[in-house]
């Protein structure tokens, strides 16, 4: 549907000079010793991986508006995924969600997405709905579970996802748990959690060596009075006790309101132990909001925690993820807004001048710190973003392009207007 040509002809109409102009960046780069090339190439680098359960109409518990054209294959999540990464080259991996997402051909599935330029990241496992073959139900938790045989069960999906990752070439496993409890009493705090452990003790044996275990947490929902992994102080004392290849994902919607999430970010690399991220924005809860449409100078100082982090601490490489469920923008929009939001974060972090941060803090500089770090957010990144895309082969405004060359109408009659995702 969309070729490099293609995007070539899109770019010449809409910068005849194929010169963005940066020279306002130049000069300042240059002034806190950066190297504007260096720069741009990270920024090109860092990919970001799609959701697969993303690419539809999420909806929400009071309905879902479906727009048609939707992917309802696995291949067809893929080949949309393809096309966000053909537009952006920011897209280059899918994170794949089972059982919605199980191949019917290994081969042919690796096949496509090493065709598109697309890899595997992390494969998560569902223990929040129960599932076709399933013999119990997860009404009442999953890992955490009163009935060895139902947590018998879910560790055995886990299993077998990791296996079907292992197929795809996949690396990491995230564990979300909807285990919890609505009501006091409901369930032993203690308890729930020790047969949590030992649960995910075998799904961590389970693993192969190159692997990682993301586990992930969230304070509420859908259990609304408490949670088995409820905040990152739960998944980090799991992931110590289970070992090197288990860490935290941080969901950013998955915090209570004002929660100072760049300083678990920080304390989590300071631990290496920071997995990976779900990104997404929110207002009030798990809003699975578009990264960066409500809080953007949060997304900043997130970054910017990362940026030091990564440069200080030997935490591993991370899963760069997104996590959101879109219910009144097409999805393949509301991607790529959130793909170009995470790059000028991070390009925006890569532009503070640590080195004088340090300096005004070793002072108490209060004011002097604050302002270094602003003086970063209010610096317009965009034309980075885009000439570390445009020297990639993909589009200059990729929402743009998306739009001129038609693709959810080209999908909706390809598919049909009532094709629907699986997943959330
Ligand atoms: C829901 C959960 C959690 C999980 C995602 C995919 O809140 O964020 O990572 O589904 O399973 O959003
Ligand atoms: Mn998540
Ligand atoms: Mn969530």
């Amino acid at each position: 549907m969309l070729d490099q040509n293609k995007i070539k002809t899109f770019n010449k109409e809409q910068l005849p000079s194929h010169k963005i102009n940066f020279d306002h960046l130049e000069e300042r780069l240059t002034q806190k010793g950066l190297d504007l090339e260096a720069v741009v190439d990270q920024i090109g680098a860092l990919q970001i991986a799609v959701p697969s359960w993303a690419l539809g109409t999420g909806g929400t518990r009071f309905g879902r508006f479906s727009l048609g054209g939707e992917p309802s294959t696995l291949e067809e999540k893929i080949k949309d995924v393809g096309i966000l990464h053909a537009l952006n080259q920011s897209s280059g991996a899918i994170s794949l969600h089972i059982p919605w997402d199980i191949p019917k051909d290994y081969n042919a599935i690796k096949d496509l997405a090493n065709g598109l330029d697309i890899v595997f990241d992390a494969v998560n496992s569902n223990t929040f709905q129960d599932q076709a073959e399933s013999l119990h139900s997860y009404k009442f938790g999953s890992l955490s579970h009163i009935d060895k045989a139902v947590r018998k069960e879910a560790i055995l999906h886990n299993k077998e996802v990791i296996n079907h990752g292992i197929e795809l070439g996949s690396k990491a496993l995230t564990v979300w748990l909807a285990d919890g409890t609505s009501f006091s009493g409901q369930h032993d705090f203690r308890g729930a959690f020790q047969r949590t452990l030992e649960s995910l003790e075998e799904i961590y044996d389970h693993l192969p060596s190159d692997w990682k275990l993301l586990i992930e947490y969230k304070p509420y929902e859908p259990n609304f009075y408490s949670m088995v992994i409820p905040d990152w102080g739960t998944s980090h004392l799991l992931a110590s006790k289970l070992g090197d290849q288990a860490s935290t994902l941080v969901d950013l919607g998955h915090h209570l309101p004002n929660t100072n999430i760049e300083q678990i970010v920080a304390l989590l690399m300071h631990l290496n132990k920071l997995g990976g991220f779900h990104f997404n924005d929110s207002k009030y809860g798990d809003d699975d909001l578009t990264v960066g449409s409500i809080k953007p100078y949060q997304l900043f100082l997130i970054f910017c925690e990362l940026v030091k982090g990564m440069r200080e601490t030997a935490n591993p490489e991370l899963s760069w993820m997104i996590d959101a469920s879109h219910n009144l923008k097409d999805p393949m929009e509301d991607l790529l807004q959130s793909v170009e939001s995470i790059k000028i974060a991070f390009a925006k972090a890569l532009l503070v001048d640590y080195d004088r941060l340090k300096v005004a803090q070793s002072k108490n500089d209060v004011a002097g710190g604050q302002s270094i770090l602003q003086e970063a957010f209010r610096t317009d990144v965009r034309p980075l973003v885009k000439e570390s895309i445009y020297r990639k082969g993909g589009a200059l405004d990729a929402l743009e392009a998306y739009r001129y060359f038609d693709i959810r109408n080209k999908l909706i009659s390809e598919r049909g207007r009532d094709s629907k995702s699986t997943g959330l």
